[in-house]
């Protein structure tokens, strides 16, 4: 809901008034093979500090615990294709270096959500004045990596332009109680290869958002959604399906071509966030599912936390013992899925079970609004 009121005033005021946080150094990693034969580098970047604020026993807030943070985000390159992405976190310590290892649940540190706004282009899926920035890549607590070439299989990546103006907005919870803020980073891993150093020609790909909160439920209500009364099982589907015709006119900087003529488009990804709670995201096409993003729970240790036991009855102060929580660690990412015209008709549904995995709660057990979002990369054919 923040984050929601963020967006739209960058859609409609521009980066006016925003705070420029600190680029640390940007640090050289290796590509993978597949990837370096096509002149692909990968590199980190890391912007912050954050004060993530600690929770407070008395607020019973979706928000209790959250810090929202938006800032120019740091780029590997410009005049380049970015063709791959994925986010993470540190804490800064208290000498001011940035830790070797994750921030996440284990240690009270959860990524709601981190989103990379493009303020020069236009939204593939919600039409301006709140769509004249493009929301342009997005990932949650489960990190996940987005490859657009498939391992080197594709040559094609969103292309930066020089000018470009690129706002990172990302949520951060601290789930601990009471502690006091803890400062944290939040780094972005790239894969890029600058447009005079590529190998042969890249395609450049449209990111494409599928919302269960609308087409616009980023800019008017933070993409959540609130979980129904009294139900532990339940599905949420996209209102409105959406339709590539409008795709063609964002594929220019310039978007106020609405004359565009239709096009066919490879599905070259199709990635999915959701919240605890989860089993699944269901992105369709005609009504047809074409991925399945499956959420697994728990696969290291830094996605399970220690819950504290109750009091044993008539005991105050005497607990029964922790026990652990495990949390969304990784959701499945669907490449080469498919091509898509202008009347093929895209929608997603997300599926939740309470039962078998425990949500996210308020402190006093309220269930938290839930997400939905898929997030497609598609090319011209
Ligand atoms: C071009 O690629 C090579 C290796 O792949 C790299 O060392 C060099 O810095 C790149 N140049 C630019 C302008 O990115
Ligand atoms: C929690 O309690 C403190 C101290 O009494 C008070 O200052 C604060 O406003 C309360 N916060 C909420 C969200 O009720
Ligand atoms: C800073 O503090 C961390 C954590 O206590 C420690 O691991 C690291 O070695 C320290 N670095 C420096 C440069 O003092
Ligand atoms: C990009 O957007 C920013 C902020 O709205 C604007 O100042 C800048 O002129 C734009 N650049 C181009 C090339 O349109
Ligand atoms: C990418 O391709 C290389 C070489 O073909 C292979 O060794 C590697 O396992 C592949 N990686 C992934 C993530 O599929
Ligand atoms: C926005 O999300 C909240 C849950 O956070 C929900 O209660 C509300 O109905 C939503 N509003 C709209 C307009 O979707
Ligand atoms: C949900 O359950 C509570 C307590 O059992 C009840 O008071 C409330 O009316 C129910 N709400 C709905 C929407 O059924
Ligand atoms: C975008 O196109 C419109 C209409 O053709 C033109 O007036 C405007 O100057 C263009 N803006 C940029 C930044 O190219
Ligand atoms: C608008 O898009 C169409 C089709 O892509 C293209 O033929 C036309 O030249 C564009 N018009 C402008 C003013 O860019
Ligand atoms: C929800 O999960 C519980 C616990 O795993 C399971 O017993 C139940 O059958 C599930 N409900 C549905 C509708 O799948
Ligand atoms: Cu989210």
């Amino acid at each position: 809901m923040i984050a929601s009121s963020l967006l739209s005033a960058l859609a409609l005021a521009g980066s006016g008034g925003l705070s420029g946080a600190t680029h640390y150094p940007v640090e050289q990693l290796t590509a993978p093979a597949p990837l370096a034969q096509l002149g692909i580098q990968r590199t980190r970047t890391t912007v912050g500090p954050f004060a993530v604020p600690a929770m407070v026993a008395n607020d019973t807030s979706d928000d209790n615990g959250m810090g929202t943070f938006q800032t120019f985000a740091a780029l590997p390159c410009r005049d380049c294709f970015i063709t791959g992405f994925s986010y993470g976190v540190r804490y800064v310590e208290a000498n001011g270096t940035v830790s070797a290892d994750e921030a996440n649940i284990n240690t009270g540190m959860y990524l709601h959500h981190a989103l990379l706004i493009n303020l020069n282009r236009t939204d593939a899926t919600c039409p301006p004045p709140l769509g004249g920035v493009q929301r342009m890549f997005g990932a949650g607590n489960e990190r996940t990596y987005v490859d657009i070439t498939n391992n080197g299989t594709h040559q094609a990546g969103y292309y930066l332009n020089k000018d470009d103006v690129v706002v990172l907005v990302a949520e951060i919870m601290n789930m601990q109680m009471g502690s006091g803020a803890r400062n944290v980073v939040v780094t972005a891993t790239w894969d890029y290869v600058a447009a005079s150093n590529k190998t042969a020609s890249f395609a450049s790909a449209i990111p494409v958002w599928l919302d269960i909160d609308g087409n616009c439920g980023s800019f008017t209500n933070g993409s959540e959604v609130a979980v129904p009364a009294n139900t532990s099982v339940f599905s949420y589907s996209m209102p409105v399906p959406w339709s590539p015709d409008a795709a063609a006119a964002s594929v220019a900087v310039n978007t106020t071509n609405t004359t565009a003529t239709p096009k066919n488009y490879k599905v070259l990804v199709a990635a999915s966030h959701l919240h605890d709670g989860a089993l699944q995201l269901d992105i369709a096409k005609n009504g047809a599912t074409i991925c399945e993003g499956v959420a697994t729970y728990g696969q290291t240790p830094e996605y399970i936390s220690e819950v504290p036991g109750e009091d044993m009855p008539g005991m105050p102060g005497m607990s029964m013992g922790s026990t652990e929580l495990t949390h969304i660690s990784s959701i499945h990412v669907c490449n080469d899925a498919g091509t898509t015209s202008s009347n093929d008709k895209w929608s997603v549904t997300a599926h939740y079970n309470l039962t078998e995995h425990q949500g996210l709660e308020t402190v006093n057990g309220q269930a938290k609004p839930i997400m939905g979002i898929g997030l497609l990369f598609l090319i011209e054919a």
